[in-house]
């Protein structure tokens, strides 16, 4: 009996012990986090780096949400949460340095090779190859962006892939990618970006869906400038989204509102929450209130400028740090002295990282400023009469404390301008070179994947077509190949409106939802940016997403997630992350204003980063879709609406045979004018054609078959060289993909030296075009008007 209770004594001591230490140590990340913010500013403030947003303020309800963090877990959070990642262990203060610093070494900054503002983290999600890390075994954070709520529809998809993984059977044996989906979404917004449409629609789509998110609204009553009562219904948005509350029977998310300074309470409820949506996947959001921002909310402004001295004072009396001090004290967790002892080693140790960070940064410059310096007094001694200038040059350049790489280059610039073509340039020009290749590597690559997962990779395999093949409607040889490749590949999912039972508005997936399951072909509800956001997140988490946009007018409402996100993440993270996302929908001329929508020029120049697919027939696109399933970039297919109907004859390799992507295809042969196109539009070019061959016009009509990337083995040149005529055509507005084909033509591939006359372009008109086969006929190009100005190219 004795030894039992001496026992007990024991244990409780220990556990005592450990509590003690574990509140300690939070105590001091929390000090060390906002040390690190207070440097960090001075550091923006004299010069050593341009801009800088930090986490003070939010210390404490971050290593308080850092416990629950568990191995397996995802965050998709904002540029608020150095503290989270200095207590998870998943940044240390030298990194965060490194990146403020913008140092492009991705060993110093291993969030994004210096790439992103400071506090924008990531972890590595794919090897050099393109593989899958174990992500399960791992902590994972999806690279953060900086538009507000622009985490929100990316979370959505993060959480679903673990009700996927829990719920399909085919997904089980993925153990690398989920532990029967079990991980949990931790996501960090700002108040004022719930004012955003993605914050809105993502709760909306979280509580219906059931996703294990876990939301933190950091809530420090501003956003830059403007307070709450501007923002948010009620002032509070615990309280706007009470409706939401999930109750017996019901779907929806579990609310709960502490203060961001009472860790106790933040720890008791954090524990509750995230362990119920870990466990029943029903998604839970901390309104975290009563937050501070000691040093206002960047480096550009003063909160001064715009908060009531009332509201500066009592920020400073609810700081979270010092009422974590006062809690410690009265509960004697540790004694003033101790406390102060914790202070004053984070002041010292984050000096130590600034200063290792800044070394690390300066030293590869350095060598560089060495090395050219020593090079331009080299080329002053074999060059007399421009010594002195270039003497000039090289101390001005040993003179800059604080020298950027691109200095070093201007300086090398300057120094070759007044050499000439002088013999004892060489090693300079040598050197020059060098460098822009290096600084090539650190500031321009990783748009798409560059190793084995490229689809620049994928081997062409022609379709093969049996002699007696069937020939189907096109929207059949769609269903065959989606049936089929879904029975092949366990990753495949494929959602959007109308896509689950009826199987999409034009039958692609007819009688698939049946087949596979509602987990694998579903339906959404109307909301285009979250599909968007659904579909990256679970591509990012290893599966092979088809997000469905039903038709290409409505692609808008997804872009901003597909032009900020998917289309920077494999650049933003130096390759670290990919995001292998297929957006499926369909466009060109069909009908009215609504549904005939081809705005190439807004998909081509916001979705750089992506590939840009416009197939001419559904057989293409199979081809098409499986060069995107044996790579990892994302993707968008745009069908042509009005060719679901259209026969085509069903290839046997249907799985196997792909389209290899930049490499146009000639559909007609032809001597006297090369005509560019694709899509909808190359059928309009087919009939121009054949009545131009009457007059005996030979046309040659190339589909470019992919917008990006365009004609990599310059093939249109080729054809141009023939016929010394172009004419680039499609139904965008004037001015769109029509004149980037135009621009890639003409200047990237030199065709201005093969013209016999003007080249031209021939586009949709600049409104959108009216309903009715007249409004169809006077809104889009027509044949006769190709015809009529083909004529007239002619004659020139
Ligand atoms: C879409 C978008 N609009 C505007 C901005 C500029 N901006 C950056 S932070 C910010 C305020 C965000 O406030 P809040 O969400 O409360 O987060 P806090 O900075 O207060 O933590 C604004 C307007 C942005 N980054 N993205
Ligand atoms: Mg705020």
């Amino acid at each position: 009996m004795e030894s039992q209770t001496s026992d007990t004594l024991v244990n409780e001591k220990l556990s005592f012990d450990r509590f003690r230490g574990e509140v300690l140590n939070d105590y001091k990340i929390a000090c060390i986090s906002r040390e690190a913010s207070l440097v960090a500013r001075k550091e923006v403030l004299t010069g050593k780096a341009k801009f800088g947003i930090f986490g003070d303020g939010k210390e404490l309800a971050q290593v308080a949400m850092a416990k629950f963090f568990q191995t397996g877990d995802f965050r998709s959070g904002y540029y608020r949460d150095q503290t989270f990642m200095f207590a998870t262990g998943l940044a240390t203060v030298e990194q965060f340095f490194s990146q403020l610093f913008a140092d492009p070494d991705i060993n110093n900054d291993p969030f994004s090779a210096g790439r992103q503002m400071n506090a924008h983290f990531a972890t590595p999600f794919v090897d050099q190859n393109g593989e899958w890390f174990d992500l399960s075994n791992r902590k994972n954070i999806s690279a953060d962006i900086a538009p507000t709520a622009g985490q929100m529809p990316r979370a959505l998809g993060l959480a679903l892939a673990s009700k996927s993984f829990r719920n399909i059977e085919e997904l089980k044996q993925f153990t690398n990618l989920s532990d029967n989906g079990n991980e949990v979404c931790f996501v960090t917004v700002g108040d004022a970006a719930t004012s955003e449409g993605h914050f809105w629609e993502t709760i909306n789509a979280c509580a219906v869906l059931q996703v294990p998110m876990a939301i933190f609204v950091w809530d420090d009553g501003y956003g830059i400038s403007v307070p709450k009562k501007y923002q948010t219904a009620k002032s509070s948005i615990s309280e706007a989204l009470s409706g939401m509350q999930k109750e017996e029977g019901t779907n929806g998310i579990n609310i709960y509102a502490v203060k961001g300074w009472d860790y106790a309470g933040m720890c008791e409820k954090f524990e509750e929450g995230i362990r119920i949506t870990r466990e029943t996947h029903v998604p839970v959001l901390f309104h975290v209130e009563e937050m501070t921002q000691p040093q206002g909310h960047s480096t550009s402004g003063s909160h001064e400028r715009y908060k009531p001295s009332e509201r500066l004072d009592w920020e400073r009396e609810w700081d979270s740090i010092k009422k974590m001090r006062e809690w410690v004290l009265e509960n004697m967790l540790a004694s003033d002295s101790e406390l102060s002892e914790l202070e004053q080693y984070s002041k010292e140790f984050v000096r130590e990282c600034r200063a290792k960070a800044w070394e690390k940064y300066l030293g590869p410059i350095r060598k560089q400023v060495a090395q050219a310096v020593e090079l331009i007094n080299n080329l002053a001694k074999s060059l007399p009469e421009q010594a002195s200038q270039l003497v000039k040059l090289s101390s001005e350049l040993v003179s800059n404390h604080e020298p950027l790489r691109r200095d070093v280059l201007k300086t090398l610039n300057a120094a070759l301008d007044l050499a000439g073509d002088h013999d004892a340039t060489y090693w300079t020009r040598d050197y020059y070179s060098d460098l822009l290749k290096e600084n090539r590597c650190l500031y321009n690559s990783f748009l798409y994947n560059e190793g084995p997962k490229s689809a620049m990779k994928v081997e062409e395999i022609k379709a093969e077509f049996a002699d007696d093949a069937p020939t189907l409607n096109g929207f059949e040889i769609l269903n065959r190949y989606f049936d089929e490749a879904f029975a092949h590949n366990p990753k495949l999912l494929a959602f959007g409106e109308d896509l689950g039972l009826i199987g999409d508005v034009n039958q692609g997936f007819s009688g698939l939802q049946l087949k596979y399951g509602e987990g694998r072909v579903s339906d959404t509800g109307i909301r285009e940016l979250t599909i968007i956001g659904q579909g990256i997140g679970l591509a990012m988490r290893g599966l092979r997403p088809i997000a469905e946009i039903q038709y290409l007018d409505y692609l808008l409402y997804g872009l901003e997630p597909l032009s900020d996100d998917a289309a920077t993440l494999h650049y933003r993270t130096f390759g670290q992350q990919s995001c292998p996302l297929i957006v499926r929908t369909r466009g060109h001329r069909l009908e009215g204003i609504w549904h005939s929508g081809s705005p190439m020029g807004m998909v081509i120049n916001s979705l750089r980063g992506m590939y840009v697919c416009v197939p001419r027939n559904m057989v293409q696109a199979i081809g098409m879709y499986n060069t995107l399933l044996n790579s990892n970039d994302p993707a968008i297919m745009i069908e042509c609406l009005n060719g679901y109907r259209l026969k085509e004859k069903l290839p046997d390799n249907l799985l196997e045979f792909t389209v290899p992507f930049g490499i146009p295809e000639t559909i007609r042969h032809g001597s006297d004018i090369t005509i560019v196109s694709y899509g909808a539009t190359l059928r309009i070019a087919q009939s121009a054609a054949d009545m131009l061959e009457t007059f005996d016009i030979s046309c040659e009509i190339i589909d470019v078959q992919t917008l990006l990337p365009f004609d990599i083995h310059h093939k249109i040149l080729e054809s141009l060289k023939k016929t010394n005529r172009i004419v680039f055509i499609d139904e965008d507005v004037p001015g769109g993909a029509a004149a980037f084909m135009f621009n890639k033509v003409m200047e990237e591939q030199g065709g201005y030296r093969y013209l016999d006359v003007a080249p031209r372009t021939i586009t949709a008109k600049p409104h959108r075009p009216a309903y009715g086969s007249d409004g169809d006929y006077f809104s889009k190009p027509n044949a006769e008007e190709i015809e009529a100005l083909i004529k007239e190219m002619m004659k020139e």
